[in-house]
């Protein structure tokens, strides 16, 4: 297991060993007798000290989305403040702190978005004539400032026409002031709802047990940690309204995790999409963009709402008789994990769609780590095991390339019995994940369309096996036969690729790089006889001694020499 000791995990074992030192010298060094005036008078003179960098037009951080930068020099207990809420919550929560509970946000949304939605009202169609939706949101030990100030977004930005009700699901925390503190302070809210599961659920048996402790027909998911634009429920819902089928999703801009900043330029230009590992990433919309407009007859504006194969998870507007008819989660998962994928892939594979609403924004914080998963026993573990679930009910054929990723079918483990969520899909009737691929995600790289598949084996001479491994850097290390950084693929345009990054070679440096398609640096071939791997264009090999390297092709050199597996020519 040589692979262990790559650069990537030395650097992770550092970093959460000073995470632990940190917290270590946080708890138990920190004198409890430390007087709280002193620490609040300093308070005051952070917000009061540098007007240049705490830019604060009304005297309120973060005010219109603004950040809020600490000074460099902060007392020992304020940086043990910080690092606490670094530690507790995944983002400055000595930042959210300083932030009132109700901050303004500019209205970010694409002026076409505002005309769309008077047009709407000119027809009789907003607040007042379209149905209500519930507004569900699990926390489970967040921040006060976090939590309230997603809560008073929504309540502040949204016409209460809208809201049926606002239901917040606490799945069991430990915190004291998510106890009577919040219960009491939400009673003098109009239309939120406080309900408390008394045994840890997961964030996906908390989303359910939110969402059918609600009569609403329309229900909108929320993270504890966002802030809603201006227009956001309207413009969901109104997509919804008259499409049973329909599953909505905002556009999810970015609230940085230091500074508590809204940055809102990018989110409506990704679609969302997965790698063969299952997980969730973003992806340019603007080829998407560019073919639309090439066939299309109709201008379609790049603010109105768009397909997207797949979805983050957290945040979108269903009709509760959808969701219970696609059988809501798969409650054989736990915690978290794999559900977003399961809907998304079900939603498309048994009939309905799943669209971003470019014109509902909603503002997220993307926590650093998973303090979610942080007190679970195993906690990545549980999402493997969830995206397990996920591949045997809905992947077909596939399922073999994601169990590829780490070593293969026999490596699942126990993933408990999925037999009544596949008699759910036939009960659907729902279509095969082939057909999702080619129909719904038609870019996405189709790993059966591979010309060869698995690890790249150094065939010189070494006193063990090496293999192509790319964490971050791509390096020559022990075959440990577990897929991981040495899965590769090579595709029929000569790309040899592992997780959307392509091998790169443009006569200097040999890289990886983001793939693009489009051959040059990016295009090799290999020879099963010769087991020579070339860049084409530069007519060179790739060589390893003690280094890489690009040299003048040579059947009879060892070194040049790289076994694939999985060969398919009729791929080519
Ligand atoms: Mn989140």
């Amino acid at each position: 297991m040589a692979s262990l000791l790559t650069a990537k995990n030395l650097f992770f074992v550092l970093v959460f060993s000073l995470i632990g030192l940190t917290y270590w010298i946080v708890t138990v060094e920190r004198d409890p007798s430390n007087d709280t005036a002193a620490l609040e008078e300093e308070l005051m003179l952070i917000n009061a000290r540098d007007p240049a960098r705490v830019f604060d037009p009304n005297g309120t951080p973060g005010d219109m989305g603004l950040p809020v930068i600490l000074p460099e020099e902060l007392s020992p207990e304020v940086s043990a403040l910080v690092r606490k809420g670094w530690n507790e919550q995944g983002l400055n929560q000595f930042v959210s702190d300083m932030i009132p509970l109700r901050r303004r946000l500019p209205d970010v949304r694409d002026g076409w978005c505002r005309s769309e939605e008077q047009a709407r009202r000119d027809r009789n169609i907003g607040p007042g004539t379209l149905p209500p939706s519930a507004i569900v949101i699990v926390f489970y030990n967040e921040a006060w400032s976090v939590l309230l100030r997603t809560v008073h977004s929504v309540i502040d930005r949204t016409p209460t026409e809208l809201i049926d009700e606002i239901v917040l699901v606490d799945d069991c925390s430990t915190m004291s002031h998510l106890k009577d503190q919040l219960s009491s302070y939400i009673a003098s809210l109009d239309k939120v709802r406080l309900v408390r599961s008394s045994e840890r659920m997961g964030l996906i048996r908390a989303r359910l047990f939110g969402a059918k402790s609600t009569t609403s027909n329309i229900i909108t998911f929320l993270d504890a940690h966002c802030e809603v634009i201006e227009g956001w429920l309207e413009a969901l819902i109104a997509h919804v309204a008259s499409d049973e089928t329909m599953i909505a999703i905002p556009a999810i801009d970015w609230i940085h995790e230091d500074t508590l900043a809204l940055n809102a330029q990018n989110s409506v230009k990704y679609f969302g999409s997965f790698d063969w590992s299952l997980n969730f990433q973003w992806r340019a919309r603007e080829q998407r963009i560019k073919s639309a407009s090439k066939n299309g007859t109709v201008f379609i504006h790049p603010a109105a709402p768009y397909d997207t194969p797949t979805m983050a998870g957290g945040l979108f507007t269903i009709h509760r008789t959808y969701f219970q008819r696609l059988g809501w989660y798969d409650e054989g998962m736990e915690i978290y994990g794999g559900e977003n994928m399961e809907l998304s892939f079900k939603a498309w594979m048994c009939g309905g769609k799943l669209q971003i609403v470019a014109c509902s924004r909603v503002a997220h914080i993307q926590k650093r780590g998973h303090p979610y998963l942080r007190e679970i026993v195993g906690g990545l573990a549980l999402v493997r095991r969830n995206s397990i679930r996920l591949a045997e009910v809905w992947l077909d054929e596939y399922a073999d390339y994601y169990y590829e990723t780490f070593g293969g079918r026999s490596k699942r483990g126990n993933f408990g019995d999925v037999s009544a969520r596949k008699e759910l899909r036939r009960q659907l009737q729902c279509k095969p994940f082939r057909w999702y691929l080619e129909h719904v995600f038609p870019e996405q790289f189709d790993p059966s369309r591979a010309v060869a598949h698995g690890e790249i084996r150094f065939e010189g001479k070494t006193q063990y096996p090496l293999c192509l491994d790319w964490p971050t850097q791509l390096a020559l290390v022990g075959c440990h036969g577990t897929g991981g950084h040495q899965l590769w693929y090579l595709t029929k345009q000569g790309e040899v690729m592992r997780d959307d990054n392509c091998l790169d070679y443009d006569g200097k440096a040999l890289t990886m790089y983001r793939c693009h398609g489009m051959g040059g640096n990016q295009a090799w071939s290999w020879d099963p006889e010769t087991k020579l791997l070339k860049k084409l264009f530069f007519d060179r090999c790739l060589q390893w001694d003690r280094e890489f390297s690009l040299q003048v092709c040579d059947p009879n050199e060892p070194n040049q020499k790289w076994m694939m597996h999985n060969f398919k020519p009729n791929n080519l």
